[in-house]
């Protein structure tokens, strides 16, 4: 027989907007990975146009870093495992980081 839960006061009154966070993939400047590289990676794993992997490319080179694409955890980290194999593949050291969004910025 299925036991009945009552819940408290608190848990029938918080509203269920729950969803599941997302997460930025931000791009990391490096002293050595060549500008046209990175700007192939994120035509070819986030789908910029190449104008917009152009001025995002000059932001991290110039500002350390780059939000490049909000996606569901596990995409996220995909992403991130995609543009470092392609970057060892050709010897390169770029570098992807997660960031939780927060709703600011
Ligand atoms: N700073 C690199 C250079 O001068 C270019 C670069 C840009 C590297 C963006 C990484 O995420 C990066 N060749």
């Amino acid at each position: 027989m299925p036991e009945i839960v009552h819940k408290t006061d608190v848990e029938a009154e918080k509203p269920q907007l729950q969803r599941p966070p997302m997460y930025h993939v931000v791009m990391l400047n490096d002293d050595y990975t060549p500008m046209d590289f990175v700007i192939e990676i994120m035509v070819r794993f986030f789908h910029k146009s190449e104008d917009t992997a152009n001025k995002l490319m000059l932001q991290i080179h110039h500002q350390g870093r780059a939000r490049c694409g909000l996606f569901a955890r596990e995409i996220a980290e995909t992403k991130i495992n995609q543009v470092e194999t392609a970057s060892r593949t050709s010897g390169h050291p770029l570098r992807c980081v997660l960031e939780r969004e927060s709703g600011d910025q």
